[in-house]
């Protein structure tokens, strides 16, 4: 099975896909090195761009018969068995990215994007397997055995679990409001 590893930069993707590739004995792959080891995305400005259809194209060839956790935050957009979003608090996102050392505005585009859900859209207009998965306030474990156990129950879909704007007011200094 091809499990892909999604969500906002900074909401513990790589930290999640390798513990859960190790608890699962499946091969961990990161889909930015993938893509650059396949001649699919270019360094521009210290980011990869990534040809996405190109990219999904070796996907499909090289990984989707293997039992791989893809990491990144395209790999919704790949042709996988199930895609995991993961969420948190759109505060965490903030901290860590600040911790990062991301630019202001990166760092708003990020807790926005998280915000409103951006790739939990994404992905389930791509996919029907996909199972979300809130990670405030648990530890690493925690989360793979949540994957696993609804894995293992066979649960293939489960969606619309957060609701940020909840707690907006919490974030509003790290979002770009116009006006500047
Ligand atoms: P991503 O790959 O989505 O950018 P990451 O795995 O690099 O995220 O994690 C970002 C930081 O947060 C990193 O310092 C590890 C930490 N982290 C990840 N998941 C965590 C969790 N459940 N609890 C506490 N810290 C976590």
């Amino acid at each position: 099975m091809l499990i892909a590893i999604t969500g906002t930069p900074g909401v513990g993707k790589t930290t999640i896909a390798k513990l859960l590739a190790e608890k699962l004995g499946y091969e961990y792959v990161n889909l930015r090195d993938f893509a650059l080891e396949k001649g699919c995305g270019r360094e521009v400005d210290g980011e990869v761009e990534v040809e996405i259809d190109e990219l999904a194209y070796f996907v499909e060839k090289e990984l989707k018969d293997r039992n791989v956790v893809l990491d990144g935050h395209l790999s919704h957009l790949m042709p996988v068995d199930l895609v995991v979003v993961l969420r948190a608090h759109p505060r965490i996102i903030g901290e860590r990215l600040r911790e990062r050392g991301y630019s202001k505005e990166k760092i708003g585009e990020n807790v926005e994007a998280e915000l409103v859900d951006a790739i939990l859209i994404e992905a389930i207009d791509e996919h029907e397997n996909v199972i979300e998965v809130d990670t405030t306030n648990k530890t690493p474990e925690e989360i793979v055995e949540e994957i696993i156990g609804l894995i293992k129950s066979g649960v293939k879909r489960r969606v619309g679990i957060v609701d940020w704007s909840e707690v907006y007011d919490e974030i509003i200094p790290y979002l770009r409001l116009g006006g500047e």
